[in-house]
């Protein structure tokens, strides 16, 4: 194992820091669920943020209810905000992303952006407005939309055709407004396949993706994948992922652990299938992504204070030790073997080299003897299962 240790610190020289960020509504998760009230007392946002740089996060992320409570003054507003900016200056903290609460208020029952009343879309789009306003003062990198209330229970009550126009209306009026400002931020949709809604609009990153493809600004907008989500459609988040990063549009990624078929369980990053876990890690960093590594996660509802701590720890060491461990299964020359015995390389190279239209149809006639062979993939995933087992 001396080797991996060497490793890690190979993976600290290289990137100095994983820029680890929390949600001020993670951390500060109170323990509440649709059964019972909270088990943990609320958490001042300032603690948050020096707890988290003491622990060796690179920053936070935050909804603009998660600060300011909703209802306060102008002159509260402001006093918070400069509290919270403050913080981070004394800590050295930053703003991964920052979002807007548009699934907490009772208006937003209907929808926010897709609510079937033009009024509550007009307040959910001002809403945004006010809090990209802070954004951008906090320094934020990304501005995240999650639709959780974008969605149906009774299918028959909107035409989707409507409400992805209504969608698409108000991200191409909010970037219009970033550009008007001039602010330095980009957007990230996240989506969700159900849960607070019975159906959400943009359910999957697919769906996220061509959605951006249709808005007036697309170079403004990218994707903000949860593991949680596209596990819970039962879809293959590293997958997910590979499109997203495929498409240059990995803007943001929210980390943490579900197991299929379960309600938006948002558990510790590692708690849940490690091995897809490993898969999702070492695509990262052989990606170069370098944008913040955000962990949308909880501690268990049964965790006092102390466990939430313990949880944030897990998350980030988790990461690290996953990625330590990519390296380290890429360095062992039983697994280069493996992906040449695989032809994984091979998947590289173009299929077709120019106009061979003659050829290809000739070889056509070769799939029998093609289906000869053998892709060890057995070999290879087995590499895979010792490496993380740590018997290799
Ligand atoms: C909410 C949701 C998350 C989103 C947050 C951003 S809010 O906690 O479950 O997945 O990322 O709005
Ligand atoms: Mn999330
Ligand atoms: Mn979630």
């Amino acid at each position: 194992m001396t080797a991996t240790l060497d490793q890690t610190a190979q993976v600290e020289r290289d990137r100095p820091e994983h820029r680890f960020t929390f949600g001020l509504w993670t951390v500060g998760n109170p323990g509440r669920d649709p059964f019972g009230g909270p088990t943990r007392e609320p958490v001042d946002p300032v603690d948050s943020v020096h707890k988290l740089a003491e622990l060796g996060a690179w920053g936070v992320s935050l909804h603009d209810d998660d600060l300011i409570p909703w209802g306060v003054s102008a002159t509260e507003r402001r006093q918070i905000v400069d509290r919270f900016k403050a913080a981070l200056e004394s800590t050295g903290m930053g703003v991964g992303m920052a979002t807007t609460n548009l699934f907490g208020h009772p208006a937003f029952k209907d929808g926010a952006f897709t609510s079937n009343d033009k009024k509550v879309r007009r307040a959910a789009i001002g809403k945004a407005m006010n809090f990209i306003d802070i954004a951008a003062e906090l320094g934020a990198e990304v501005y995240v939309f999650w639709g959780g209330r974008e969605g149906t229970e009774a299918g028959v009550a909107k035409d989707p055709r409507d409400a992805l126009e209504r969608y698409r209306e108000a991200i191409n009026v909010l970037s219009d407004y970033v550009v008007a400002n001039d602010y330095d931020l980009r957007f990230a949709m996240e989506p969700k396949p159900n849960e607070p809604r019975g159906d959400i609009f943009l359910p999957t990153v697919g769906h996220a993706l061509h959605f951006i493809s249709t808005l007036d600004r697309p170079e403004m907008v990218g994707v903000n994948p949860e593991v949680a989500h596209e596990t819970m459609a039962g879809l293959s988040f590293h997958h997910a992922i590979g499109q997203a990063l495929w498409a240059e549009k990995l803007f943001h990624i929210d980390l943490n652990g579900q197991r299929i078929g379960r309600y938006d369980q948002d558990f510790r990053f590692g708690a849940e299938d490690l091995k897809e876990n490993f898969l999702l890690v070492r695509l990262l960093e052989r990606a170069g992504y370098a944008g913040p590594l955000h962990f949308d996660a909880h501690s268990y509802r049964n965790e006092n204070a102390e466990g939430v701590w313990d949880f944030a720890r897990g998350c980030m060491s988790t990461y690290r030790r996953l990625a330590e461990l990519a390296q380290h299964f890429d360095s062992l020359p039983e697994v280069q073997e493996a992906f040449a015995a695989a032809s994984t390389p091979e998947l590289a190279l173009a299929s077709v080299d120019g106009d061979e239209a003659d050829a290809l149809k000739a070889e056509a006639w070769e799939l029998d003897s093609l289906a000869a062979r053998g892709y060890f993939n057995e070999k290879l995933d087995q590499l895979l299962v010792d490496v993380l087992l740590g018997v290799r």
